[in-house]
């Protein structure tokens, strides 16, 4: 007899219903009602519902945290959930936005989510991003160089990620699906299949969720490019840049935002260059943009 009802983690969510991992199955899923918002990498309980042809989500698990994007309104608009690592990608080509790295790391420092980053493309050679790489590397930001077409560095990748739930952000055209290709090729063109079934033609941005291993999941997030911060903390960009908030301490302002304050250490560490002046420019950015959002 099949199951009239269980729980699951949600692959993707096609905004009139959702994808779940079952026990071995995959079904979709409807809302329950119009507000219901559901995410990937939510768990949630379904069962079949006698009004609805089919199975129906009845309850999410509370969250262990919420990954949101701004859209181009300025509105927060939830990506993923439970997601314990941000992983970066980046690559030779197209020429990375550095500021764009930046932000995303700022906005997974501001959530406690652990950081990495991944050069991708490395049979294209990786020199013209060298100088900028060892900056991250000297921040103590995990950096594995990949090449997702030739499998290069893909098992070390692997193991990296092999506890929790990854999210892939970067440009598009960097290589993060063919990331996931590389490392769950099966998983990935089923879950492929069954969302575009679902989705149709016009979704391109779904957040989808693959399951990598008995405790691992990778999350590929296209066009994420920022998060909305916490509330709590939109006055507070610093906290996400490591060597600024490491030099605030000095600043004669308790309160100081680093920008054009008096006695402000954190301006005079870029000038003795203990801080790039690219980072210390992200940061102003990311500063002004918060700014904006509390307004
Ligand atoms: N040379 C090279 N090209 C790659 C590699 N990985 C992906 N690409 C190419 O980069 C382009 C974008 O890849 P895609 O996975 O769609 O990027 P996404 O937009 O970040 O998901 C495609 O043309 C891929 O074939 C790689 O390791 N080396
Ligand atoms: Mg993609
Ligand atoms: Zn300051």
């Amino acid at each position: 007899m099949k199951d009239t009802n269980g729980s699951g983690i949600v692959l993707a969510s096609y905004g009139r219903g959702v994808l779940v991992q079952a026990d071995g199955t995959t079904l979709h899923c409807a809302l329950k009602g119009r507000n219901q918002r559901i995410v990937c990498g939510d768990r949630v309980a379904w069962a079949m519902a006698p009004s609805a042809d089919g199975p129906c989500i009845q309850s999410v698990e509370p969250r262990r945290n919420l990954i949101e994007r701004i859209d181009a309104r300025g509105r927060a608009e939830p990506v993923a959930a439970n997601i314990d690592r941000l992983a970066i990608v980046v690559a030779v080509e197209p020429a990375p936005d550095w500021f764009l790295v930046d932000r995303y790391w700022a906005g997974a420092q501001l959530k406690d989510i652990a950081t990495a980053l991944i050069v991708n493309k490395q049979d294209l050679g990786t020199d013209a991003i060298a100088s900028q790489i060892a900056v991250y590397r000297g921040l103590r930001l995990a950096c594995l160089e990949v090449a997702s077409h030739t499998g290069a560095g893909i098992e070390d990748l692997r193991t990296e990620l092999a506890d929790g739930a990854t999210l892939l952000v970067g440009q598009s055209g960097v290589g993060k699906s063919s990331i996931v290709n590389a490392l769950v090729p099966e998983v990935a063109a089923q879950t492929a299949e069954l969302t575009r079934e679902a989705e149709g033609r016009h979704t391109t941005t779904t957040a989808r969720w693959y399951r990598l291993g008995p405790a691992s999941a990778i999350v590929d997030a296209p066009g994420v490019r920022d998060f909305a911060p916490p509330a709590s903390l939109v006055r507070a960009a610093e906290r996400g840049f490591i060597e600024i908030h490491a030099q605030s301490v000095n600043c004669r302002f308790k309160d100081c935002h680093h920008m054009e304050e008096p006695g402000c250490a954190v301006r005079t560490a870029v000038i003795n260059q203990l801080i790039t002046a690219r980072r210390y420019e992200s940061y102003r950015r990311l500063h002004r943009l918060y700014e904006k959002l509390a307004r």
